[in-house]
């Protein structure tokens, strides 16, 4: 697994071969990056592994899919005539809508000239004579960068679980994270659905209304708040328009960088009545999405205040689901919100139908597949297809799987065998001039995670136009910077709840992963901290 045989060439000097940035990855992160390096007059060239650009947005195209931020929110802000002018038609964006706003981007920007489609990286090595990274693709490319910018996403690599037997099942399969392009039609069909994270409870209502038999296989219950999904008010549209600027830093103060026009309570679950609690709960509950989890301000420091958010969603739970068993099943017993919370539109309800049935595999977990369908619980469920939402080897996945190898050789896989390290999420000692958009360590996926993305290749960009300033040609963590960086990631986590159950947050969906908490939680401190290191003269930071 260390060692991939791959050695990249260096690039013919001076040849078209060379650039000053190297971009993996043509989401919100890369395509970004490419117009912040044109704009300081870099060259360029970003590689996508797609045939098209959008990132999540492109490869997750599963039924019911839509970003859990509201529409107005999820969008760049660094031209303010494009978000004027851009116009979302619901609350919610549906992916089809941010996959049209990512080419929109891309059309209105011209970046598709430096986009390199359909061709994945394999390998990026530094060569310290030159100060440079050689850069390899399954296509064939060599390439050579000055800097490098891993803007490869935080949930991009599908975990996809070795269930005994997968390679016989007769019917077609598919995983969220990799939908096909083509309409998928389960009109009349007997489908399986395994997993009940994000993806599949966005999806299940959508499936059930085709399949003639839906089996939901769940391992653990999760808690979900109704989306309460709308066309966009025209009259909100105008009035953010009308200050978009303000609102957007009003955003930016938020923990996750989201949320503002209904922030987290300051008030504690404890100074509060029944009643009181009651009315936050249900006000957040009927207004839908994720403020749910602002309803007081312990709900993820506080046990036995979380435990009260936790009873009550399960009361609503019971109210939805007709049948008491299937009700039970789907309550959730973990600490509410240390799994991302989920936001759906009619998913409890959906269990209602009678074709709609869940399967409870906890005792042993998926036993195998066969030919037929899934065998789980002691018995055979025969289907005529099987949905994967088993979700992703998040954070980390992408990143290991390009042979990545910085100073003396070093991988980037040994350099993580205990767990990420980085400095700021941004870069990892001995792999100078290598940037992670939104890596572990930073706040990323507990953010809006386009201003994540924005806010690091702002920060990217900057240091790229420093480092050409003071005519310097490196730039690399302090090994003690960063292991203090990672000391703090991990203290602010243990002053929280999040740590406290088997998410992907910590690696522990995907079986031998390190189990590390891989964010940073809290946005606004993050920024501070940022530009506070730049303030200083990128302290933490090693210049040549
Ligand atoms: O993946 P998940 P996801 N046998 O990891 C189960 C973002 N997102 O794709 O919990 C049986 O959450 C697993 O069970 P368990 C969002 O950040 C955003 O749904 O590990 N089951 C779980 O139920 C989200 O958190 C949006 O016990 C297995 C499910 O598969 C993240 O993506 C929409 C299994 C995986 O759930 C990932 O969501 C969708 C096994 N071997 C997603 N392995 C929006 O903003 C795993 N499971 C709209």
């Amino acid at each position: 697994m260390n060692a991939p045989t791959e050695r990249p060439a260096p690039a013919a000097a001076g040849s078209a071969n060379e650039f000053d940035v190297v971009i993996v990855g043509a989401g919100f992160a890369g395509m970004y990056m490419l117009h912040r390096a044109r704009g300081q007059g870099l060259r360029a060239v970003v590689f996508e592994a797609g045939d098209g650009v959008g990132g999540t947005w492109y490869w997750n195209r599963y039924p019911g899919a839509r970003c859990d931020v509201e529409s107005m929110e999820y969008s760049y802000q660094f031209d303010d005539t494009l978000q004027q002018q851009w116009h979302w038609s619901e609350r919610f964006a549906p992916q089809p809508e941010i996959l049209k706003y990512a080419n929109h981007v891309a059309d209105r920007y011209d970046l598709r000239r430096d986009i390199r489609f359909s061709t994945r990286v394999t390998a990026a090595h530094f060569d310290e004579a030159g100060a440079r990274w050689n850069v390899t693709t399954d296509r064939g490319d060599q390439v050579s960068g000055r800097f490098v910018v891993m803007a490869t996403g935080c949930l991009s690599s599908t975990n996809k679980p070795a269930f005994p037997g997968l390679e016989t099942f007769t019917g077609p399969t598919y995983h969220t994270g990799e939908w096909p392009h083509e309409p998928v039609d389960f009109s009349g069909k007997r489908v399986a659905v395994i997993g009940t994270g994000s993806s599949a409870i966005q999806s299940i209502p959508i499936i059930a209304k085709q399949a003639s038999e839906l089996w939901v296989f769940q391992r653990t219950a999760n808690y979900s708040v109704p989306a309460r999904n709308a066309p966009l008010d025209p009259g909100y549209e105008a009035r953010i328009k009308a200050e978009y600027q303000a609102f957007r830093a009003r955003n930016s103060q938020m923990m996750g960088a989201f949320g503002s026009a209904f922030p987290r309570s300051e008030v504690s679950i404890f100074s509060a009545s029944d009643e009181e609690r009651d009315r936050a709960f249900a006000e957040r509950w009927n207004r839908g999405g994720l403020g749910f989890q602002g309803a007081f301000a312990d709900l993820m420091i506080n046990p036995n205040a979380n435990e009260i958010a936790a009873d009550w969603v399960r009361e609503r739970i019971r109210e939805i689901v007709k049948d008491p068993a299937t009700a039970e099943l789907l309550c959730p017993t973990q600490v509410l919100g240390c799994k991302r919370m989920c936001v759906d539109t009619g998913y409890f309800e959906t269990f209602n139908q009678p074709h709609v049935h869940l399967i409870d595999i906890r005792p042993g977990g998926i036993e195998a597949i066969t030919p037929r369908g899934v065998k789980a619980a002691g018995r055979e469920f025969e289907v005529d297809a099987i949905v994967f939402a088993t979700g992703f080897d998040a954070m980390t996945g992408t990143l290991l799987r390009i042979d990545v190898r910085g100073r003396d050789g070093v991988s980037l896989r040994d350099a993580w065998a205990a767990g990420p390290r980085t400095y700021l999420g941004l870069n990892v000692a001995g792999f100078p001039n290598l940037f992670t958009v939104s890596g572990p360590g930073s706040p990323s996926v507990l953010t809006n995670m386009i201003v994540s993305i924005e806010q690091h290749v702002n920060w990217i960009a900057g240091c790229m136009a420093w480092l050409r300033a003071q005519g310097r040609r490196t730039i690399e963590a302090t090994p003690q910077a960063q292991e203090a960086w990672v000391g703090h990631v991990n203290a602010v986590a243990d002053t929280t709840l999040y740590p406290h159950c088997n998410s992907w947050y910590l690696g522990a969906n995907v079986p031998g992963k390190t189990r590390v908490f891989m964010p940073l939680i809290g946005f606004p401190d993050y920024v501070k901290r940022c530009d506070e290191v730049v303030a200083r003269g990128y302290e933490g930071f090693a210049v040549a």
